[in-house]
């Protein structure tokens, strides 16, 4: 009997070499006489570059080359932005290296090239460099004030964004109850294992950029664009990536500029980021001001929603900056069913770190707020949050439900994930020792935070892209290709760097053709191996990339159907095919796959029409996006004297459909977990008012290790997907999606009794005993 692949924890098989180090990180990498590169970077926040003088670098030892950003003028073009989301836009020329005017701290203004790094490093401070300093712009409020000084020429404003969805003055005209809030995403910094690095070289006509990146097709495509180096004489490859959580989303400069060198001095060369270097140039995640009213009835139906953000861009729009606020525009309203919504967002330009894609993007934001604001209406009323809630999602026989700004989400099942979660957080007792703690006034109160969230991801149907003016379509491809022994190779256009798609994809071609797991191979990340693909991010490889791999076997399936009946001269429609084997129906008659792969390689007798090989490609393009959903709760003690928080126990039932993997699944929710408290408690980026970056090492930009957290129970629903033929919803953001609003309910509800109904993440000691200090006052 074959066992069913799909469904199994099967342990990752990439683990054993990437664990033991016997592995490719992009900075273990060597070429022969490799060159090391060294970026000197601007220590203001806004100047002009009067001059850059690099002739005394050029003399230090072991230096074999100095350029400043006017040696790369002519040539290194403007760093892409994808993602216009309106018409009238403001995109900045982004030069890959400051020529005229520097707009961040750390912004590249010049560079070494050396025979190893130190000596480049040392090099660095030979450079003179004229800065004639402007005034920083920090905050974005007064980005927006109109004798703000200016990050560009066009002002600070890069775009603004209105989208209604029925009657909102109606929905709050006499609403007997409006919420009104303010809340502040803080801004992250990406912190993956593996800092960046790049290598480029070339031997004359043609380049490789090797480059620790999560989207090598389209960094290919846009390294072209932007230096004009013909498409087909670059090569980018990703050799195992050590996670990337968005941050790798992009182009960099770095990137551009590793290129430009292999091609001035025509040598490999190589650039790896510090830890510090990253904090300052990694691009930055959320950073959004959010004014947020709900109107309701007093019964707790929600009438209407108004949302409106200001969207810290950073000093530049890198590859899909504008396009994260507004990944959240349809997200505010969440699991609930409503009349009206307005969604509300400006980009505004100040001179930090730009800010783009980190796990979550958008979505994140967009369900703390309401999550938030959920809870807040529950207390209102003096009701339970579960109750508010129940009253107002969209019930499992209501699917597939358009919601009120304008997606169809396919399938879910709010009330059993909610069911489930809350048995196994033993709620109603947490609940009643809440009570006695109150009653007792025990200075360490117990909290208790809910989070019934869903999330758009599988980014994205191509059509609805397009729709959106993102620059590229969301399709996703694959090639499958049995070997003349028997075994598969597979080809994914995903690439992976922490997902472990080469477990999850060999357990779907395993039960696909009825091969053993250990007879697949899956390749990827290199552009002259997957030729076709749309790499990975926003939860999409496995309902798209892992789709069209099924679809890939399905033809390699037919292929080798017609095969089958040739050889045992039958027609097609007379085989059972069933754990690898075509079997001539009421016969003993049958041959397997592996058989037919050796047959169709000698091809000494094949049927008309099929070519040698058993091997075939597809490319897949969704319907609608997927949307897991899940229910996640919290308990927190707060001890009210000291302001520190400890997460007591913390739950989460999340449904994601299908299940590939449950180990991984499971890993997958962990580690967003695990992102998303941090962000309710430990991480914040801290620019002071000239727009230095004050959290640039690791003790000062607090990241949370395994003993700063609890243990999570972890449970699952499965509602399966009616959008894909697997039935699977992606899970790579999920956590990090629905943990941040669950801890912050918890403390918010914890010191509830004490009047405070707010507290700015992360919600450190200081700033739990900051607001109860103001109360107390
Ligand atoms: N899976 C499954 N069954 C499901 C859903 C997913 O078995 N129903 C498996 C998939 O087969 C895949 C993994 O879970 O092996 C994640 O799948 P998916 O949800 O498709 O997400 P992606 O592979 O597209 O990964 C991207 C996502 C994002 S957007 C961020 S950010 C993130 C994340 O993945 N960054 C990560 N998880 C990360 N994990 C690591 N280790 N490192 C990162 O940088």
């Amino acid at each position: 009997m074959t066992v069913q692949e799909v469904g199994q924890p099967r342990k990752r098989k990439e683990d054993a070499r990437l664990l033991t180090g016997r592995t490719q990180w992009t900075d273990n990498l060597t070429r022969p006489g490799l060159l090391h590169v060294m970026f000197l970077r601007s220590p203001m926040a806004h100047a002009r570059i009067a001059s850059v003088d690099v002739s005394a670098a050029r003399g230090m030892p072991g230096v074999v080359a100095a350029f400043s950003g006017q040696d790369f003028a002519a040539e290194q073009g403007s760093l892409p932005c994808a993602w216009p989301v309106t018409e009238d836009i403001v995109i900045p020329d982004h030069p890959p290296m400051a020529v005229d005017e520097v707009r961040y701290v750390g912004e590249a203004v010049a560079c070494v090239v050396a025979t190893d790094r130190y000596r480049a490093a040392d090099a660095l401070d030979a450079i003179e460099v004229d800065y004639e300093p402007l005034p920083a712009v920090v905050d974005m409020n007064e980005a927006l004030a109109p004798d703000s000084p200016k990050v560009h020429e066009a002002g600070n404003k890069a775009f603004s964004v209105t989208i209604t969805s029925g009657d909102i003055e109606a929905a709050f005209r006499d609403a007997p109850v409006v919420i009104d809030r303010t809340y502040v995403q803080q801004r992250l910094i990406p912190s993956a294992m593996e800092p960046r690095a790049v290598m480029a070289d070339t031997d004359g006509e043609s380049f490789t950029v090797w480059s620790s990146t999560q989207i090598p097709h389209v960094l290919r495509v846009m390294l072209a664009v932007v230096t004009g180096i013909p498409e087909h004489r670059i090569r980018v490859i990703a050799p195992d990536v050590g996670g990337g959580f968005g941050s790798k989303l992009q182009v960099t400069a770095e990137e551009v500029l590793c290129l430009l060198l292999a091609r001035k001095l025509g040598k490999p060369v190589k650039w790896g980021e510090s830890r510090s270097e990253g904090n300052l140039t990694v691009h930055h995640g959320r950073d959004q001001i959010q004014h947020v009213r709900l109107a309701a009835d007093s019964d707790g139906r929600v009438r209407g929603l108004q949302v409106g953000l200001l969207a810290d861009m950073g000093a530049y729009l890198m590859l899909v900056t504008p396009g994260i606020p507004m990944l959240g525009a349809q997200m505010f309203n969440a699991i609930y069913k409503m009349d009206a919504y307005e969604f509300g967002c400006t980009g505004v330009f100040t001179t930090k770190m730009p800010t783009d894609a980190y796990r979550g993007a958008g979505r994140p934001e967009a369900t703390f707020a309401i999550e938030r604001v959920m809870d807040e209406l529950a207390a209102e009323l003096g009701m339970d949050p579960i109750e508010v809630r129940r009253r107002n999602w969209i019930r499992h026989e209501e699917f597939p439900y358009t919601t009120i700004s304008g997606l169809t989400y396919d399938s879910g099942n709010y009330e059993a994930a909610t069911e489930k979660a809350l048995a196994l957080f033993g709620y109603d007792k947490l609940r009643a020792e809440q009570a006695d703690r109150r009653d007792r006034g025990d200075p360490v109160q117990l909290g208790i935070g809910v989070s019934t969230f869903t999330e758009m991801c599988g980014l994205a149907p191509s059509r609805m892209l397009g729709e959106a003016n993102y620059g590229a379509g969301g399709w996703e491809h694959a090639s499958v290709r049995m070997l003349p022994t028997g075994k598969v190779e597979v080809i994914t256009g995903t690439s992976p760097h922490g997902q472990g798609h080469v477990t999850s994809w060999s357990q779907i071609v395993s039960d696909a053709l009825g091969v053993p797991f250990d007879d697949i191979t899956v390749l990827h990340g290199d552009t002259a191996i997957a030729h076709k693909g749309m790499d990975t991010y926003g939860s999409r490889s496995l309902v798209i990339g892992g789709v069209a791999v099924v679809k890939a076997c399905d033809k390699v399936r037919e292929k080798a159907r017609r095969l089958a009946a040739h050889l045992m001269e039958c027609s097609p429609d007379d085989l059972d095919f069933a754990a690898g084997a075509f079997t001539v129906r009421g016969t003993e008659q049958s041959r397997t796959i592996q058989e037919l792969a050796y047959a169709a390689f000698t091809a000494h007798d094949l049927p008309e029409g099929v070519e040698a090989r058993l091997d075939s490609d597809a490319t897949f393009d969704p319907d609608n996006y997927s949307f897991p959903h899940g229910t996640h709760l919290c308990a927190v003690e707060v001890d009210t004297e000291t302001g520190m928080v400890k997460i007591r126990s913390y739950v989460a039932v999340d449904d994601v459909g299908t299940v590939i993997n449950p180990l991984i699944v499971e890993g997958q929710v962990q580690g967003g977990i695990a992102q998303g408290i941090a962000q309710a408690l430990f991480e914040e980026a801290v620019y002071d008012a000239e727009g230095n970056l004050l959290t640039t090492t690791m003790a000062d930009y607090l990241l949370p290790s395994a003993a700063d957290l609890p243990n999570f129970t972890l449970d699952r629903t499965e509602t399966p997907a009616t959008s894909n033929p697997l039935g699977v919803k992606g899970v790579g953001e999920a956590g990090t999606i629905a943990s941040t609003p669950a801890v912050v309910n918890a403390i918010v509800d914890a010191l509830r009794p004490y009047g405070i109904h707010d507290v700015r993440m992360p919600c450190t000691p200081e700033r739990v005993w900051r607001a109860l200090e103001g109360v107390r006052r």
